[in-house]
């Protein structure tokens, strides 16, 4: 048995509890008797502190040189490559994801790291001609200032790499909040943080359960940016309050992703692509795959096999490397899950496999739904609407290629899609007629690379993106530069002409 860990808030490079002493826990999905970590309870006086020490660390931060900062940040992801496999063993543990899902989890991390290392030697700016002779023009990036960043279970190293490194790079100072759920990953990420030496209270964490910390953080008026991801409902709370405090926001909210089986597709190949982006991650991706648009030639042929397939994937602890299939996160999430499997009853969709919780034998302790297909189900369903972020995905007929198009942008989200078929023609329309910020052509919803810009439209976020040099753009504003060196006033905007 593996002992617990006791996590702390990490405010102006010290380790600490929660003023009120307050502690919460940490529990392994696969198994709630085990303890995996107790961390604290915080609150708005904890936020005040790390927001001092982030705002005092700024000033000296921000003066760093961007090549500098970058050290730092290589220096982490050589940390994350030492401890990978630590820390996918406490993730796996902690939130449920199996073994090698929780390696890449790390992995995407380290590129993260790597990638945004690298950007500290570029971090480009423009040149451009003046209108006026004898004078410069150019544009630079500046920081913002303290970032909060408040993150999800689902991906407990990654998505706080996805914000924290881009943001530390640009020369801002950053306060983590993370998810309860996965409270000792985010102390694991934090020590190596510490390890790689950055200077006090330009990286902080405050641990918390629920909104608390995050409203500490999103009310405070001494935050210039809040990043969020998370539910759309949560998300529109957070950015109400921004717009109205004046704060920077970015917001990666839902997905009802769609993957779309043309009649002229490989079989084969959608069917792995549809039982990983369906499954993977126990569909606790926000680019999970949730609705299956399948073409009326192919649809009884591909369901059969779908079915057959996910009849094979084997339900266990995330630790087990015989697992395909996880636990859900927590008892919430299989109430959710579950919810939404009566609400398929009640709209009349089909079980085709799964449907309910799985509490047999060695899952009994923990909280297993199993890997669950719906069948009839037509596009103005809930389960065919709303985002369920479990394992349970709609099968939905289609009669011709513009048809399917039409049904996957029905939705308010715009994440992730993903269509199968051989036509090239059909392909790049596609691309270009999908409303969603990522299209795959011949591969699943899941997946999206770190030095691609990661976001959606409509729902899904508020036009940011994350990742690649689109994140930059989150953290750092354009200042725009003009140097005159011809020593008399040249004055812009008198019409000369
Ligand atoms: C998420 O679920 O919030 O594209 C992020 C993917 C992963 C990231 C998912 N790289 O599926």
């Amino acid at each position: 048995m593996t002992t617990s860990k006791t996590c702390l808030n990490y405010i102006n490079g010290q380790w600490l509890p929660a003023k009120s002493g307050a502690t919460l826990e940490s529990r392994n999905p696969a198994d709630w008797r085990q303890l995996v970590a107790t961390f604290p309870r915080s609150e708005a006086a904890d936020v005040d502190a790390a927001v001092e020490a982030a705002r005092n660390a700024y000033c000296k931060w921000r003066l760093v040189p961007a090549p500098s900062r970058a050290g730092y940040i290589y220096r982490v992801a050589e940390l994350l490559i030492q401890h990978k496999e630590e820390l996918a063993q406490l993730m796996s543990r902690e939130m449920g994801k199996p073994i090698a899902e929780a390696r890449g989890d790390v992995q995407e991390g380290i590129d993260c790291a790597l990638y945004y290392a690298g950007e500290g030697r570029r971090l480009f700016g423009q040149t451009t001609p003046s209108e006026m002779p004898n004078k410069f023009a150019m544009t630079v990036r500046i920081p913002i200032g303290v970032c909060a960043l408040i993150t999800p279970w689902n991906f407990p190293v990654a998505i706080p790499c996805w914000k924290a490194l881009p943001a530390l790079v640009c020369g801002n100072t950053i306060i983590l909040k993370p998810a309860g759920d996965t409270s000792a990953c985010a102390s694991f990420l934090i020590q190596i943080f510490h390890d790689a030496g950055f200077p006090e209270g330009v990286v902080n964490l405050v641990h918390g359960f629920g909104s608390e910390v995050g409203k500490a953080l999103t009310e405070h008026p001494d935050i210039d940016l809040v990043s969020f991801t998370g539910s759309s409902q949560t998300g529109a709370e957070i950015g109400a309050t921004c717009g109205r405090t004046h704060k920077r926001v970015c917001l990666e909210l839902g997905g009802k992703n769609a993957q779309i089986v043309m009649d002229d597709a490989d079989l084969e190949l959608a069917l792995e692509g549809a039982v990983w982006g369906a499954f993977g991650t126990t569909g606790q991706r926000c680019t999970a795959t949730s609705r299956l648009l399948l073409h009326r030639d192919i649809k009884d042929k591909f369901t059969s096999m779908f079915v057959e397939r996910t009849a094979k994937l084997r339900l266990g602890a995330g630790i087990d490397p015989n697992t395909n299939v996880g636990p859900l996160v927590n008892v919430a999430q299989l109430q959710r899950v579950s919810g939404y499997l009566e609400v398929a009853h009640f709209e009349k969709a089909k079980v085709l496999i799964g449907g309910k919780i799985a509490n047999m034998g060695d899952l009994k302790y923990g909280f297993f739904f199993e890997p669950t297909i719906l069948d009839n189900v037509t596009p103005d369903m809930r389960v065919a609407r709303e985002e369920i972020f479990g394992p349970v995905v709609s099968l939905i007929e289609v009669n011709s290629f513009e048809e399917a198009i039409k049904i996957l942008n029905d939705t308010p989200y715009g994440l992730s899609s993903s269509i199968y078929t051989r036509d090239v023609n059909r392909a790049f329309q596609a691309m270009r007629d999908i409303e969603a910020g990522i299209t795959y052509i011949n591969g699943p919803t899941i997946g999206a690379e770190v030095h691609l810009p990661f976001g959606g439209v409509k729902q899904t976020g508020n036009g940011h993106r994350e990742a690649g040099t689109a994140a930059l753009d989150v953290f750092s504003e354009w200042k725009s530069v003009y140097v005159d060196f011809s020593g008399r006033l040249q004055r812009a905007q008198i019409d000369n002409h």
